[in-house]
């Protein structure tokens, strides 16, 4: 299913110039893979060039500056890939944003742009290369990042954020048999904290969601925010993304550190569950 080697192949990376999409892009490299970086930042990407600049594999590198919002300039890239590449083998929905405040403060600016960058984003990914992927014939794998805030009540501040990471999990779930079909594996990423500049998330901010938002606030105060030296580094996501690949494994989690957080969910919603036992109603029939 999917792809069985990295040698040769083309990946796409969203949000690579930087953190985990970055770590992930460095072992896709080091494992023999083409890999167009795609990020909304010219200074992530010029950093990240920068990095791989002078290694063995410095030429199997390339960038293109993209918000994965915009759904014009996605179809753009993804008609690029195309003609540049004869399309891509691995998509990596990565590009996100770590937006958070108090709920009163959100505005609809703020419910815009963190759903239209972290779960609209990886929907124009799929509408966009999902053709493509099916017309070359080689098969593919689609690899999303969503985060273990899918997977638990999340802490005051994130729900906007949650929302967001629960439905790009639920999308890949439920598109998975659908895309095996055609031969193109589906993966989930569930990190947890990851050393990266997610606290950048103001100035990730594309200009229609800037007027009216409620989080100037909270933004500048995440943008100070430390990073833990005990946070996972990046290039450790990267292999385990790229072993999941391989494997086609549907979930690929990082840490267990919120592992009782996510079993108290599951724990609610079976105990809120009825145990009757009555035969499944019958909701596939249709008028003529
Ligand atoms: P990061 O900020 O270091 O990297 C994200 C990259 O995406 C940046 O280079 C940024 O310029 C780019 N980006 C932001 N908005 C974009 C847009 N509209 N279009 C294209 N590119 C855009 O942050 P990090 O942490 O590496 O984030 C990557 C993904 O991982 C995100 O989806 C995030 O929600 C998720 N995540 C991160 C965790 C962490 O602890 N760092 C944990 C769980 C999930
Ligand atoms: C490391 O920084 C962040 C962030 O600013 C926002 C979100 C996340 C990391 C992650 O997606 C996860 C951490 O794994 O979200 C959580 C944040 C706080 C508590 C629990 C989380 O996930 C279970």
């Amino acid at each position: 299913m999917g792809i069985s080697s990295f040698e040769g192949k083309v990946a796409f990376v969203t949000g690579g110039a930087s953190g985990i999409g970055l770590g992930i892009a460095k072992v896709l490299v080091e494992r023999g893979a083409k890999v167009v970086i795609a990020d909304l930042r010219p200074d992530h990407i010029a950093d990240a060039l920068a990095s791989f600049a002078g290694g063995a594999q410095s030429n199997a590198v390339s960038a293109l500056v993209l918000d994965v919002s915009n759904r014009a300039a996605y179809r753009d890239a993804a008609q690029r890939m195309q003609d540049e590449f004869g399309g891509i083998d691995i998509l990596v929905n990565n590009a996100g944003v770590g937006l958070e405040g108090p709920i009163l403060d959100a505005t609809y600016a703020d419910y815009d742009f963190g759903m239209a960058v972290n779960f609209g984003g990886v929907i124009n990914g799929f509408v966009e290369f999902m053709p493509q992927m099916r017309a070359h014939g080689r098969g593919g794998h689609i690899v999303s990042t969503a985060s273990l805030a899918a997977e638990v009540v999340m802490p005051a501040h994130m729900a906007i954020y949650a929302a967001s990471k629960a439905a790009v999990c639920h999308y890949c779930e439920a598109v998975r048999g659908e895309l095996a079909e055609h031969n193109i594996g589906v993966s989930i990423l569930l990190p947890g904290p990851v050393a990266s500049r997610i606290h950048e998330c103001k100035d990730n901010r594309p200009e229609q969601f800037r007027e009216g938002s409620g989080y100037d606030a909270s933004e500048e105060r995440l943008s100070r925010r430390i990073v833990g030296d005990d946070w996972m580094q990046p290039e450790e996501v990267g292999k385990l993304v790229c072993d999941g690949i391989l494997a086609n494994e549907t979930y690929l989690v990082t840490h267990g550190v919120f592992k009782d957080a996510q079993r108290a969910r599951a724990k609610a919603v079976l105990d809120a569950t009825p145990d009757r036992i009555e035969p499944l109603p019958d909701f596939g029939r249709y008028r003529d």
